[in-house]
């Protein structure tokens, strides 16, 4: 299928992979860009040396476009963003914050930049600084959030701007790309689908947590203090919102989820770790190969796209 974004960037599908704190390294990367979306490396909260290293692991592992995502709360991001430049990764997607400062060292160094957006107003900044496309980022998704649905923000996005628009948050089958589609994207960003991949490090506890989640079990912590984080409902989240709601300080529930993402990706502590992931991990109840996911997804959606949906006219 080709998208203005298969062609911006390079790839053969216009599916690109979210930019998951720890979930997103090489491996991940490397096996989705390997089966002809867009893989990314997640930055996440890691060193600049860290992410360096990972590139030359992707860059070992295959040969296809890939692209880092740059967390912009990230205490070292600007020199993650230096690495960036030096390695002449081909496309930076950012998160959590305005990337407008590192715009021009990036487009020097022939970057493309997708910006993560959750408005219209930070869509059009974001286009006149530059940016190659956006994505539009519902609140249906897991992480860090914004507060328009998936639904709403993505058609007056692409209203908004003249750059491609992806679509992500609550994007996981041929449904919700088609969907997507529909609404003005270009493409897909798919994060807690592939969070559970085969080829995701991803430890065994926090998949489960997903493959097992019905349709209403992940709730949003942190909007007392403008920082809202969708995960899906455990011991740690009701501690967080009972502490929220008593009206504890910032410094206390930051203390309180100090490396708790980490607990729950890599240690598989999905009990008192922060099990981050989308309203659509309800649908999602299988582990399957990156190849497997991407295949599925784009025949799905092309005989949605084509017509030649089945059933009663
Ligand atoms: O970045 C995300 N999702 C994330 S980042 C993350 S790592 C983390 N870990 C622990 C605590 C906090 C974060 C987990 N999930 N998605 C992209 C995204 N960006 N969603 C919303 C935004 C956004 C919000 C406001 C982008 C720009 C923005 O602008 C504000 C400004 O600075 O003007």
């Amino acid at each position: 299928m080709k998208t203005k974004i298969t062609e911006l960037l390079g790839i053969e599908y216009p599916v690109i992979q979210g930019g998951m704190a720890w979930v997103a390294e090489w491996h991940l990367a490397s096996a989705v860009s390997e089966a002809g979306g867009m893989g990314l490396i997640g930055a996440g909260g890691a060193p600049a040396a860290f992410v360096r290293e990972q590139i030359h692991r992707v860059r070992e592992a295959t040969d296809k476009p890939f692209g880092v995502n740059l967390m912009l709360m990230n205490p070292e991001a600007d020199e993650i963003a230096r690495v960036l430049a030096e390695e002449g990764v081909r496309v930076v997607t950012t998160g959590a914050g305005n990337p407008a400062k590192y715009m021009a060292l990036w487009k020097e160094a022939g970057i493309k930049v997708i910006p993560v957006v959750a408005s219209t107003a930070m869509a059009k900044m974001m286009e006149r600084c530059g940016a190659d496309a956006v994505v539009a980022e519902g609140t249906e998704s897991g992480g860090h959030i914004g507060q328009a649905t998936t639904m709403t923000l993505v058609p007056q996005v692409a209203d908004a701007v003249g750059i491609p628009v992806i679509a992500a948050g609550g994007i996981a089958d041929g449904r919700g790309f088609a969907a997507a589609m529909m609404l003005g994207a270009e493409a897909v960003q798919i994060g807690t689908r592939f969070c559970v991949a085969t080829e995701a490090v991803t430890h065994a506890n926090y998949k489960e947590k997903i493959l097992k989640a019905k349709d209403i079990d992940s709730e949003v912590t942190g909007l007392s203090h403008g920082h809202p984080i969708r995960q899906i409902r455990n011991r740690m989240s009701r501690e967080y919102l009972r502490l929220e709601k008593e009206g504890a300080s910032m410094e206390e529930l930051e203390q309180l989820t100090l490396g708790s993402l980490r607990k729950a990706v890599m240690e598989g502590d999905v009990v008192n770790g922060t099990v981050m992931a989308g309203q659509i991990a309800g649908m999602i109840n299988r582990e399957q190969t990156c190849g497997e996911i991407i295949r599925e997804i784009m025949e799905q959606a092309e005989a949605l796209l084509g017509g030649q949906k089945s059933g009663r006219a």
